[in-house]
């Protein structure tokens, strides 16, 4: 019998190598299948602490259906967003520190007051919604191809990497997000289109889901933060030099390069 030597601080060492050395790795669970949802987000934890940035939010993901048709994973997850993940728009995306990056566009959540579960509505979610915006999400996953588990994808981070805000805000209650639609382009040529019903049926719902999901860890979302709500439409290659929109029809476009 072979007993696993893989623990929570094996994984984060394995994933920041590959984040560092910008090569893609084969799923953990090829290695350590006993690697349940719970220690995954021991590893998600342990892995965002170990890179020191300030947390300042929560990415949703999977939370459409062509996103999870395309990972092959049908459970919405969640991951941190940390400050060194923000990129001002304008600014190019140094797709050089990144191993394979996708863009998806992403419609945001930036809240006025603390958000706990559980127990969490779709309406005492939108009440804590300061703002809603535009964004758009650079990921790059630590595994070859994208291709993970349910817990791979948990461990890390979500294959988080950076995002975008639009400059547009808007209070909520101004639009009805189920009905917002969104354009992405590169280079000008139509990519996908999406509206934001694309996401659990509507925003609100995968913002109560976030809450109600860290509430299971003893964890709430606090005033101040954003909450990307996941890719309405499938992520899309982000090849250096091309130029990424998402249109959006009252929160504005967003440009990646
Ligand atoms: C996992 C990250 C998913 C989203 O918005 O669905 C995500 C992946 O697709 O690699 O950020
Ligand atoms: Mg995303």
């Amino acid at each position: 019998m072979t007993v696993s030597t893989w623990t929570v601080e094996r994984a984060v060492e394995e994933l920041r190598a590959a984040e560092t050395g910008r090569t893609a790795r084969r799923p953990i669970t090829d290695d350590w299948p006993e690697l349940d949802l719970a220690t995954a987000y021991q590893v998600q934890t342990a892995l965002v602490a170990a890179r020191g940035a300030r947390v300042i939010g929560v990415k949703l993901g999977l939370t459409s259906r062509a996103k999870q048709q395309r990972m092959g994973i049908d459970a919405p997850l969640t991951g941190w967003l940390t400050e060194d993940m923000a990129v001002e728009a304008g600014i190019p995306i140094p797709a050089g520190e990144l191993i394979h990056p996708r863009v998806e566009p992403e419609i945001v959540f930036t809240l006025g007051t603390r958000l706990a579960g559980p127990g969490v509505t779709p309406a005492t979610a939108m009440a804590a919604v300061r703002t809603v915006s535009a964004g758009l999400e650079v990921i790059d996953s630590r595994y070859r191809d994208f291709r993970f588990t349910l817990p791979d994808v948990v461990a890390d981070n979500a294959s988080s990497a950076r995002f975008v805000l639009g400059d547009v805000t808007r209070e909520p209650g101004t639009l009805d997000l189920g009905l917002e639609a969104c354009v992405l382009r590169v280079d000008g040529e139509f990519a996908d289109t999406a509206t934001g019903a694309a996401v659990q049926g509507h925003p609100a719902n995968a913002l109560a889901l976030a809450a109600n999901a860290l509430a299971e860890r003893g964890l709430a979302l606090e005033e101040g933060w954003h909450v990307l709500t996941g890719g309405l439409t499938d992520a899309i290659p982000f090849r250096p030099g091309h130029t990424v929109t998402a249109e959006f029809t009252h929160l504005g476009t967003v440009t990646l390069r």
